[in-house]
């Protein structure tokens, strides 16, 4: 088999250093499939980026077929399969929210550009960097011949959360639990929403009555409890841990691409953010964390993810959905001012 190609962006930081050894293993793509990695990074970050190669190297990983190292986005997309754009601009203290969006349109524009003119046919893209979904609404608006719905944001790390919590509360397995869904932004306005999810087949609010003591217990941890901290989890890490999460977003975004490639198969939906065509009442063109599936590989970067319709919502998550929205919308709105879309 021929080796896929494979981008990812600020690989000198943290999520790549725990992302490259995984996809060099054939946990991202497969056993059978080779990988050739290519590494972008800005200028201070290529050491960096050198040190993880020769790692790479000592691995000895019989799927890795080379590890190219550059600073020019050409460079590194040219004839990309998959892109995984992980670098961005840091928001630290004092910045504002739209000096953050601009510094990262900087970014995400000229990637989309490059990959636009130089990625392979069949290019997939994950945007893990944040604001994610905005940023690939940046490079997804950067690219035009790409068709739209190869482009998507990271929001597995969040459903992965939401199945974290559940599965501890209810004291299973997580795999036990299917159908959860994360819906809107990758932020902490996210609705992680578990009304049609199901353990070992029974609804999970029923589930999670029968251990919290009733229905009104079960909504009310839902509602205090589960959904601020997944929602929040990010900061808890970072509060905890010194810095944000790496290892576990590198996890999400391997299940992303894996999923993408070669399908949900019957695990039921899993959540991430895509190019919104209207469903759900969600404005076109917003990249919006939607319950999806994917069909498995149809060509070598497989079928791709496709929204799952005619999940209800009842008024409750309707807002909650909304209210991320509103969030999204605004965040497009900052970045078109800018003259960037
Ligand atoms: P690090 O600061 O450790 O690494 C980022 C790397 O990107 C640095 O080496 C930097 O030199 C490089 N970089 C910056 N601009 C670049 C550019 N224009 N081209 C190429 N490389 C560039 O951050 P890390 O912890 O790895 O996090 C990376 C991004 O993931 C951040 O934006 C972070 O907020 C985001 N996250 C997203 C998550 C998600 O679920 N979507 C969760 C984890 C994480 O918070």
């Amino acid at each position: 088999m021929d080796a896929t190609t494979v981008t990812v962006t600020g690989a000198g930081g943290q999520i790549g250093y725990a992302l490259l050894f995984r996809i060099a293993s054939g946990a991202m793509l497969g056993p059978d499939r080779p990988v050739r990695l290519r590494l972008l990074e800005i200028p201070q970050g290529l050491r960096a980026a050198e040190g993880t190669a020769l790692e790479l190297q000592d691995c000895a990983f019989p799927l890795l077929r080379g590890v190219e190292i550059t600073d020019d986005p050409r460079t590194a997309f040219d004839g990309a399969n998959v892109a995984m754009l992980v670098g961005a601009r840091a928001r630290t203290a004092g910045v504002e929210r739209a000096d953050l969006l601009a510094a990262n349109a900087g970014i995400f524009g000229p990637q989309g550009a490059a990959l636009n003119e130089v990625a392979a046919a069949d290019v997939r893209v994950v945007v893990v960097g944040n604001p994610a979904n905005t940023n690939a609404l940046i490079a997804a608006a950067s690219a035009p011949d790409i068709p739209a719905d190869r482009f998507g944001a990271l929001t597995r790390l969040d459903h992965d959360r939401a199945l974290a919590q559940l599965a501890a509360k209810l004291r299973v397995a997580p795999d036990r639990i299917r159908d959860v869904t994360i819906w809107g932004n990758h932020s902490a306005t996210q609705f992680p929403d578990v009304a049609h999810a199901t353990v070992g087949g029974r609804p999970v609010t029923e589930a999670l009555a029968e251990a919290l003591g009733g229905t009104d217990a079960a909504a009310s941890w839902l509602d205090d409890e589960f959904i601020p901290r997944v929602a929040k989890r990010g900061a808890e890490i970072i509060a905890v841990r010194g810095s944000s999460s790496a290892a576990s977003a590198a996890n999400a975004a391997v299940a992303h691409v894996r999923d993408a490639v070669r399908g949900t198969g019957d695990r039921g939906w899993t959540s991430a953010a895509l190019v919104s065509h209207g469903e759900y009442g969600v404005p076109e063109g917003l990249v919006c964390s939607f319950p999806v599936t994917s069909a498995g590989p149809v060509t070598s970067t497989g079928d791709g993810y496709r929204i799952v319709e005619g999940v209800p919502l009842d008024a409750r998550g309707r807002a909650r959905l909304q209210a991320s929205v509103d969030e999204l919308i605004a965040e497009r709105d900052a970045v078109r001012a800018l003259g960037v879309i």
